[in-house]
């Protein structure tokens, strides 16, 4: 009888650390989400330079009062005007390198790596 018990003891064990490992994945999971954000604030992209896997929604998010925008070289997509707290979202379907400006603010660049 205490040998069954030993083991009922075990399996429960086994099945609780289960389920506590499982919620650190779901955590790590959503933590893995915030890479393919570039946040603008202070007139700057950050991170300037984002590197996805094909397939990739990249998401840019205008932290700023100042209104912003995302427009890729050669016009490959534009975000349109973002004002405080408005983002902008483009799926990355092909590989390359893929670099945008602020349509209103020139100096601000950046460039999302695709592979
Ligand atoms: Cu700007």
């Amino acid at each position: 009888m205490k040998t069954k018990l030993f083991i009922v003891f075990l399996i429960l064990a086994v099945l609780i650390s289960g389920c506590t490992g499982q919620k650190a994945v779901t955590k790590t999971d959503n933590m893995t989400e915030k890479p393919n954000t570039v946040l603008i604030k202070g007139f700057a992209f950050d991170p300037a330079t984002l590197t996805v896997t094909k397939g990739t929604t990249v998401t840019w998010k205008n932290m700023d009062s100042a209104s912003h925008t995302v427009v890729a070289t050669g016009n490959a997509f534009s975000s349109g005007n973002l004002n405080n707290g408005q983002s902008f979202a483009h799926t990355f379907n092909e590989t390359g390198t893929f670099e945008y400006k602020c349509g209103i603010h020139p100096s601000m660049s950046g460039k999302v790596i695709v592979n």
